[in-house]
């Protein structure tokens, strides 16, 4: 698993209070963000995996957020997926169409479309396409591709081509929203960045697959909308896209920590990363390690645990 470099930045409030461990409060519009609903021939498979599409022709399949997100709140959706490759040995991989797409729309479908339109739900939405397969009347690029895309799938916002994504091997996706804004991820590699789609309030969103004449497995699991703390913050204190959390430490000080939403996070439900702090700029005074861990609302929660008096700290990073 790739870790990359993760910087926090602290501001220190001297207020009372003896808490120790805080979480990453979920704020969607609507409700918990793990309450998801199943379309057309989608199902959760006995390994916990979301079977969007077998390899049968024509059909789709959708994951979807049952309430709706809080735009202001919203963070990334990140997911991990596979799709089977094409003519493999394995007689049910398929023949390499069509691909996964996420909708961020005002509604939740009743149904999908199938074959190139990728189970993407159009209107009033944009959206992030994982097409495997060509289609020149959609103005698909020849190869692979990963795209922004508004209304429809043939409305290309952005392209970035030549993915190798139907290879029967697990990948992760993950879409950065805010503002118009979208970032995409592939394999935690930023592989897309556009400005310019709806601003939405509030929306929906859902992963959607499916086949036509040709097919494949479409299977995601590891589904997580991230969602950040809102109403904590100012503006001047709360960049846009950073996850932020507040902690009470042991010596009655509230410590305020972002980490920007940007990094890549643990894959697993928990998982613990060291970290060092600097105390009036000399690096490492502090170590130890910080435990991450998958909250009941979806969120993150941090804990840990600070000797220091904190009193001076200028930065506190996380370190492979
Ligand atoms: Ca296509």
């Amino acid at each position: 698993m790739k870790r990359r470099f993760i910087s926090f930045t602290i501001a220190l409030f001297f207020l009372t209070g003896a808490l120790f461990a805080t979480a990453v409060q979920a704020a969607a519009a609507g409700g918990a963000l793990d309450d998801f609903i199943f379309i057309d021939a989608a199902y959760e498979r006995e390994d916990g995996a979301i079977q969007l599409t077998s390899s049968e022709i024509y059909v789709t399949g959708g994951y979807w957020l049952r309430n709706p997100v809080d735009a202001a709140a919203f963070v990334a959706i990140e997911f991990e997926f596979m799709m089977s490759e094409p003519y493999s040995y394995d007689l049910e991989s398929g023949t390499g169409a069509d691909g996964i797409t996420v909708s961020f729309a005002p509604a939740v479908p009743t149904d999908l479309d199938f074959g190139e339109k990728m189970a993407f739900y159009g209107p009033g939405a944009f959206g992030v396409e994982f097409d495997t397969w060509y289609n020149w009347i959609r103005d698909d690029p020849l190869v692979p591709h990963i795209a922004v895309i508004q209304e429809s799938v043939g409305d290309h916002l952005k392209t970035a081509e030549d993915f190798l994504m139907n290879d029967s091997e697990w990948h992760r996706a993950k879409i950065c929203y805010a503002n118009d804004e979208v970032k995409v991820y592939f394999d935690g590699v930023q592989v897309l960045a556009y400005a310019g789609v709806y601003r939405f309030e509030s929306f929906y969103v859902g992963i959607g697959a499916a086949t036509g004449g040709a097919t494949q497995n479409q299977i995601i699991r590891n589904v997580k909308i991230i969602t950040a703390a809102v109403g904590k913050f100012s503006a001047a204190t709360k960049p846009a896209n950073f996850i932020s959390m507040t902690e009470t430490s042991k010596n009655s000080r509230i410590w305020v920590l972002s980490f920007y939403a940007d990094e890549t996070y643990p894959d697993g439900t928990a998982a613990k990363v060291k970290y060092e702090i600097s105390l009036n700029g000399n690096n490492a005074n502090q170590k130890g390690e910080y435990l991450f861990d998958k909250g009941p609302l979806a969120g993150y929660t941090l804990v840990y645990d600070v000797k220091g008096n904190g009193s001076n700290i200028k930065e506190l990073k996380l370190v492979k």
